[in-house]
C-alpha cells in the first residue's frame, strides 16, 4: 500500500488524460506535441483503457492495424488528418505507395512491435470474453503478418532477431545508444525541415538539430526508395538490432503463440520462431566480459557498448537464464541506475559520461521503462523489487504529474504533460495491485 495516495483520484486523473487526448478511434500521445496516432503509444494506451472501457480499447487496436501496408509492416504513425503541426508530416515521408491502405496516410517505418501483446492483454482484462476472443479472431491474422514481415523483411542473417532502419523504430530516439551507427553514414543532400517540437518543450530535452537533421535525412533517402526493404537494406545506412525493439518482438510472438492456443490453432512455427530469438539474444547480444546484453551494429558487426537501461530489458520477455537475470538485476538495484531519490529507473547509467538528466532518452525515467522492468522483476520472483519500483513509479506522477519523462535526480516532469502512455501505465499497475 502507498501512504497518502488517493488512489480513486489517480484513476480519475489518468482516465481524463485518455479522455483528453482521444481523437475518437484512437488517442495521441499528448495534446499538443503528438497530434497523431503512433504505434507503440497505442498498444500502451489500449492496455490502460482494457481496464475501465474494454470496448474503446479493441478500437484502439482495430485502427492502427486498418493502418497496416500490405507487406505486414504496422507504420509508427497514422497521420491524424486534422493536425499539421508536426515534423515530418505526411507529404515529408513520400508514402502514396500502393502498399499503404488507401484514404490513409502513414509514415514508412514501424515501432516496437508491442501490439500483440496489448491484444492479449485487453482480451485477459476484458469482461465480456466471448466479444473480446472475437477481438482476437479477427486480430490474429493482421499481428502474426507483422511478425513474420520482422522475421521476413528485416532478419537478413536469419537468426530470427529484426533490424531497425531509424532510430525512431526503436522508441528510444535519441538514446545515447544510436550515436555511432547514426554518425556513421553520408548524407549525399541536405534535408529541408523546419522543427516544431521545439516550440513548446525546452530545447535542451529534446534531440539536437543534428540528430533531427539525420533523422530527416533518413526519412526522405528511404522515400525515394518507394519504401522498398529490399533498398532500404541495400543502402546501409542505419541497421541496429534494438535490445527492446527485438524483446518486444519476442513479447509479441509469445503472445501470438498464446493466442493461437486460445482461437485453437497451430503455434508450431510461432514456437519455433521463439525459441530462436532467445537463441540468438544469448549468442548475438549478450556480451561476457561486461555482463550484459548490447545493442549490435548490423553494418559494422560490432556491439555497441554504452551502458543503457536496454541491458535490463529483455528480463521482460523471459529471456535470460535465472543466472544472467540475478546479475542484471544486481546491476539495476544499484544507484547507477536507481538512484537513491527513487524516483525508478534511469535509461542512461549516471556514472556514464553521455548521461544527461533531463535529455529525453538520455538518462531521464520513463514510465513505460519502469513498468517493463516492474514486470520483468515480477517474472523473475522479484515481487519486493517489482512492488518497490512500482510504488515510486506511481508516487513520481503523483507528485510531478502525468508527463512523457522525468528527472532521475529531482523527479521534475519533462516533455509533454498530459502524455497518454504514462496515464494508461498507472492504470495498469493500479489495477495489478501495485496501489
Ligand atoms: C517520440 O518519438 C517521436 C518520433 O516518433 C518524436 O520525438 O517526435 C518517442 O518517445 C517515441 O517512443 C514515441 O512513440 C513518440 C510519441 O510518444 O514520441
Amino acid at each position: 500500500m502507498i501512504d497518502n495516495i488517493d488512489i480513486q483520484g489517480l484513476m480519475e486523473a489518468a482516465q481524463k488524460v485518455l479522455h483528453a487526448n482521444d481523437l475518437g478511434r484512437s488517442t495521441k500521445p499528448a495534446p499538443t506535441l503528438y497530434p497523431h496516432q503512433w504505434n507503440w503509444d497505442s498498444a500502451f494506451i489500449a492496455i490502460g483503457l482494457s481496464h475501465f472501457d474494454e470496448n474503446r480499447a479493441q478500437l484502439e487496436i482495430n485502427t492502427l492495424l486498418s493502418a497496416q501496408w500490405q507487406n505486414g509492416l504496422i507504420p509508427h504513425i497514422v497521420f491524424n488528418p486534422d493536425a499539421s503541426d508536426y515534423h515530418p508530416g505526411p507529404s515529408y515521408w513520400q508514402t502514396e505507395i500502393p502498399e499503404v491502405p488507401c484514404n490513409l496516410q502513414t509514415s514508412g517505418i514501424t515501432q516496437p512491435p508491442l501490439l500483440a501483446y496489448a491484444a492479449l492483454e485487453v482480451y485477459k482484462n476484458a469482461r465480456d470474453k466471448e466479444n473480446a476472443l472475437e477481438f482476437l479472431r479477427q486480430t490474429y491474422p493482421p499481428l502474426l503478418a507483422q511478425s513474420e514481415f520482422l522475421v521476413q523483411q528485416r532478419s537478413p542473417d536469419n537468426d530470427g532477431l529484426a533490424f531497425i532502419c531509424h532510430p525512431w523504430e526503436s522508441g528510444m530516439d535519441n538514446s545515447p545508444c544510436w550515436d555511432i551507427p547514426l554518425n556513421n553514414f553520408e548524407m549525399d543532400f541536405k534535408p529541408d525541415f523546419m522543427r516544431k517540437d521545439k516550440k513548446n518543450i525546452p530545447a535542451n530535452q529534446r534531440p539536437s538539430d543534428d540528430e533531427y537533421t539525420r533523422y530527416s535525412y533518413l526519412v526522405q533517402r528511404y522515400g525515394q526508395t518507394g519504401w522498398n526493404q529490399q533498398q532500404i537494406f541495400d543502402l546501409k545506412l542505419f541497421q541496429v538490432q534494438s535490445i527492446l525493439f527485438n524483446v518486444l518482438h519476442q513479447k509479441s510472438l509469445q503472445a501470438l503463440s498464446e493466442i493461437a492456443g486460445l482461437l485453437g490453432e497451430s503455434s508450431a512455427t510461432t514456437d519455433q520462431m521463439i525459441s530462436q530469438v532467445t537463441n540468438s539474444f544469448e549468442t548475438r547480444l549478450w556480451d561476457e566480459p561486461s555482463k550484459r546484453y548490447l545493442n549490435l551494429d548490423l553494418k559494422t558487426n560490432q556491439l555497441i557498448h554504452t551502458d543503457n537501461i536496454n541491458q535490463f530489458l529483455p528480463l521482460f520477455a523471459n529471456i535470460p537464464t535465472p543466472v544472467r537475470a540475478d546479475t542484471l538485476i544486481k546491476r539495476l538495484d544499484s544507484a547507477d541506475f536507481w538512484s537513491n531519490h527513487g524516483w525508478g529507473i534511469s535509461t542512461q547509467a549516471h556514472s556514464s559520461d553521455v548521461y544527461d538528466q533531463v535529455c529525453y532518452w538520455r538518462g531521464p525515467v520513463w514510465i513505460n521503462m519502469n513498468w517493463m522492468i516492474i514486470k520483468g522483476l515480477e517474472s523473475y520472483g522479484y515481487s519486493d523489487l517489482a512492488a518497490k519500483l512500482a510504488h515510486q513509479t506511481l508516487e513520481l506522477v503523483v507528485k510531478h504529474g502525468f508527463f512523457e519523462y522525468f528527472n532521475p535526480e529531482t523527479g521534475q516532469g519533462l516533455g509533454s504533460d498530459s502524455f497518454s502512455w504514462t496515464a494508461a501505465l498507472v492504470l495498469d499497475l493500479i489495477a495489478e495491485g501495485y496501489a
